[in-house]
């Protein structure tokens, strides 16, 4: 069965540059650039950093889940086709939001990503899209969490549609993914160290699950942890489970600690000390914050640059993050008429 669905993924990956977006409208600071640059944005919008940081601030200081929420978007954007914020297009017909993997997706975090977007272009123009934004608010999050620094290219161009289907059902499933699945999941993004998979699920430090997510474990009851999530899940359904039980709103090792004591909410974190491959990465990380750290700000770069497999295409969203600027005419005929005659100049000059 693995190596079946391995021969259906790379039938996808080849065709997928056929399938997917047309080149569109981009703005002309975009051209002739593949989209690598951390400082991209430095002349265009120097105020950019300095807007992301202080609005993730503040939306931490109101929700703490929301670090994990950017998280998952940034994961669930980049791993299926690259970091396009295709994820986002929540108001087209075929939404990814409405997919089966995407059903957890934090309206707060696509809010907060939409906020700092008309943040940006109020003071600079429509020069930053939503998925460099993506990438810098979760990156900075992840900071301000106690986690660490790295590098996210930037010159992103935003998808003109969701991602297909069959891209999204390729997102590992945290509930019964096994170690061997997960590895050659990753491993069809550029992200094959089997190190990646053990760093990045290290994300659940500051994670969050409902408990429809974790049935396999919690129902099995077969020993005290599970119990106790159970027991959780049955008195408080619709409560989020912390999945880093020690210490669940910081950025550290504690979760690779807490997967020794078999305290791991996923059947994927507890596969993860069973395998034989992961344990002595796991036991690594759980000594060591540094070498969970240094490994973790890799496989986030490694994760941003997911291949696109139609390239570097789309546009700036201008409107909102949640659609396609071309569906601006039917959807924004509420929005303020000032700001309506500014955007449309720009379009009209595109
Ligand atoms: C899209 O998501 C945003 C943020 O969660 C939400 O405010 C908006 O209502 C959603 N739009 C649709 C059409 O679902
Ligand atoms: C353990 O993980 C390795 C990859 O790291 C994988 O190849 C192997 O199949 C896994 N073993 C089991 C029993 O799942
Ligand atoms: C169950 O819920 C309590 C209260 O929210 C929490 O402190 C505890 O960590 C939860 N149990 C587990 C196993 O996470
Ligand atoms: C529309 C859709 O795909 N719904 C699915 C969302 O995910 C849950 C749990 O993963 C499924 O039960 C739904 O069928």
């Amino acid at each position: 069965m693995a190596s079946s669905s391995v021969a259906a993924l790379a039938v996808v990956l080849a065709t997928a540059a056929t399938l997917l977006l047309s080149p569109a409208t981009s703005l002309p600071v975009f051209t002739g650039d593949d989209g690598a640059s951390p400082g991209f944005h430095s002349a265009s919008c120097p105020q950019l950093d300095g807007i992301v940081w202080s609005s993730v601030e503040a939306a931490l200081r109101q929700d703490v889940a929301v670090a994990a929420g950017m998280l998952r978007l940034y994961f669930h954007d980049c791993f299926p086709q690259g970091c396009d914020a295709s994820i986002l297009l929540n108001d087209t017909a075929a939404r990814e939001t409405a997919l089966g993997p995407n059903l957890t997706i934090q309206p707060r975090a696509m809010q907060l990503i939409e906020s700092i977007r008309a943040r940006a272009h109020a003071v600079c123009g429509p020069v930053v899209s939503c998925a460099d934004i993506t990438l810098l608010a979760t990156r900075d999050i992840i900071v301000i969490s106690g986690g660490p620094w790295f590098n996210v290219p930037q010159g992103n161009l935003d998808s003109l549609a969701p991602a297909a289907q069959e891209k999204v059902f390729e997102l590992p499933a945290p509930d019964t993914a096994s170690v061997a699945t997960l590895v050659t999941s990753f491993a069809t993004r550029g992200l094959g160290d089997v190190a990646d998979l053990v760093a990045l699920s290290g994300a659940h430090t500051i994670g969050r699950s409902q408990c429809g997510s974790f049935v396999d474990r919690s129902q099995r009851a077969d020993d005290t942890f599970s119990r106790k999530l159970a027991a959780n899940c049955s008195k408080h359904p619709d409560r989020l489970q912390n999945l880093d039980v020690i210490t669940p709103d910081l950025f550290d090792n504690a979760y690779f600690k807490a997967l020794g004591f078999n305290q791991g909410v996923f059947t994927s974190d507890m596969a993860l000390v069973k395998n034989k491959t992961t344990a002595p990465i796991v036991k690594r990380f759980a000594e060591s914050k540094e070498a969970f750290f240094g490994q973790f700000a890799r496989s986030m770069e490694k994760l941003a640059r997911v291949p696109k497999p139609a390239g570097n295409v789309g546009e700036i969203r201008r409107f909102s993050c949640f659609r396609p600027n071309a569906q601006r005419a039917d959807a924004a005929v509420d929005d303020a008429a000032g700001e309506e005659e500014e955007e449309e100049g720009f379009a009209a000059s595109a």
